[in-house]
């Protein structure tokens, strides 16, 4: 590779970015970042590579493809948000309730929901989403368009309001709020008529209209089935959807289809490996109308539409809380895995950690929360990049570091500035090791892959080596690698 074909740039730093133009002091034109004749390779901050990315997008040919809005963008960033799954199935023992149980059953001895918001806080959560209403038609807050909520229970004397509390907890602990609202309801006497679909959009309107703060996502479950007059409803998913959007613009509403963030396609915790954060949603609905399984957990390549995978799993075997399961709570090594196939395969996790008959997160689960967060920790705090010096090829395709001296890791982070759309569809990471790799200058592929997106993370054969290059080998437009990290689960557990 000859140098005159790298940037070059200059700063001090560690290695990951988010920064703007101003950052970098040599940003001044064209002339000033293509140094032809460098001889190696200058330092660099964080804040560089993204620069220089923007820049490379500025001169690159227009890019036509989906891009996030601010929304989804900014939802992409969160990362790891809490699911809540609770209701009378908490009491019950049953996944989907029948419709038929009585109010008086949900009960909660000891409510807390700043328990929910200070776990999920301190678990590195940024968000909460609760089922407001369940499949059972039970509301957690006194819905004046349903008799089947808890103004009819004896819990408080019928004024208790669970949306109440856990918005309020969610905004003292700087949380973000979300809600996920059944179409489906076993309980609902006019469900299977059309009527059920403007009491549906009252539902959505009584719950966005203000009085729970900003709702940062909807969450519509596709699932529809019979309701207590044995008849099945037919969903009005764009009356929903423009119901919730007229009244909570920012919010970005999940589905099997979006339209702000599609289902993954399992409840396994386990994204495609190759997982592109566009979609065709042209002819699907939600679901019995979804897109097949796989193209769910992939996306896809030239789909039309920003819809970003969201992986949702438990913590436990069900969605609800019960006493048999509290053996079962996820290990670490389980949560770690599922880390590594959702937030590492470009995707959101909402993680479910279903609060028990107290009304409290189980400390079993709490505890574990804790520990999977001292392992991020560990690991992900402790960027073996930093410190390194970089040259960008100015086709965007290689990136290439030089560590300050030999560095061994096992997990390699990558990143594209989605802001620009979803690019890369295959690349690779070598790193160069003259004991290893006799041929082709030492350099050895110790990961690879199709697509990156928001965030990729590979494992690897620890090599000890002090430089790495990330090759670009297939992308829809100029690719845009936006950050590189490495982190070491044997040297920092
Ligand atoms: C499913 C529902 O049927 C489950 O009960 C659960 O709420 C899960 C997250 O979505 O489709």
């Amino acid at each position: 590779m000859r140098p005159s074909r790298f940037l070059g740039i200059f700063k001090e730093g560690p290695l990951f970015f988010g920064g703007t133009f101003q950052d970098f002091e040599g940003f001044q034109g064209r002339s000033s970042l293509f140094r032809g004749d460098l001889p190696g390779f200058r330092p660099f901050s964080r804040k560089v590579l993204i620069a220089v990315s923007v820049f490379l997008a500025a001169c690159s040919p227009r890019f036509d493809g989906p891009v996030p809005t601010a929304a989804q963008l900014e939802w992409q960033k969160m990362e790891y948000n809490m699911f809540v799954h609770f209701g009378p199935n908490t009491f019950s023992g049953l996944e989907w309730g029948k419709g038929t149980e009585a109010e008086d059953l949900f009960n909660p001895t000891d409510l807390d929901c700043r328990q929910w918001a200070s776990t999920a806080k301190a678990a590195g959560m940024k968000g909460i989403i609760i089922t407001a209403k369940h499949h059972d038609g039970f509301c957690l807050w006194p819905n004046p368009e349903s008799t089947h909520t808890v103004a009819q229970s004896s819990w408080r004397d019928g004024q208790g309001d669970v949306l109440a509390e856990l918005s309020a907890a969610c905004r003292e602990y700087g949380l973000k709020f979300g809600v996920y609202i059944s179409p489906w309801d076993r309980n609902d006497p006019t469900y299977g008529t059309p009527e059920y679909n403007e009491k549906f959009i009252r539902t959505l309107q009584d719950v966005h209209g203000g009085r729970y703060g900003q709702i940062f996502e909807q969450w519509f479950d596709g699932a529809c089935g019979e309701g207590p007059t044995g008849k099945k409803q037919v969903y009005d998913w764009p009356a929903f959807n423009q119901t919730v959007l007229s009244m909570s613009p920012n919010a970005v509403i999940f589905s099997d289809v979006g339209p702000g963030c599609r289902w993954m396609g399992n409840e396994r915790g386990v994204a495609g490996e190759t997982n592109w954060s566009t979609l065709d949603v042209e002819g699907f609905t939600p679901g019995a109308g979804a897109p097949p399984r796989d193209t769910l957990q992939q996306g896809n390549v030239y789909g039309s539409f920003w819809v970003p995978a969201e992986t949702d799993v438990s913590i436990r075997p069900g969605w609800f809380w019960r006493e048999s399961e509290n053996s079962k709570v996820k290990t670490v090594e389980q949560l770690v895995d599922i880390w590594l196939t959702s937030v590492g395969r470009n995707s959101l996790l909402l993680l479910n950690v279903p609060p028990d008959t107290r009304g409290r997160i189980h400390e079993i689960d709490s505890t574990r929360l804790m520990e999977f967060r001292t392992w991020r920790e560990k690991v992900f705090g402790n960027d073996l990049a930093a410190g390194a010096r970089l040259r960008l090829h100015p086709s965007g395709n290689l990136v290439e570091i030089e560590l300050p001296e030999y560095r061994t890791f096992d997990l390699i982070q990558l990143q594209e500035d989605i802001s620009l759309g979803q690019r890369v569809s295959g690349f690779k990471v070598q790193i160069q090791n003259f004991d290893v790799a006799l041929e082709n200058n030492g350099w050895l592929t110790v990961a690879e892959g199709t697509t990156i997106g928001y965030k990729r993370i590979l494992p690897c054969q620890p090599i000890p080596t002090k430089r790495i290059r990330v090759v670009v080998t297939g992308y829809k437009a100029k690719p845009f690698i936006s950050g590189l990290s490495l982190f070491s689960r044997a040297e920092n557990l």
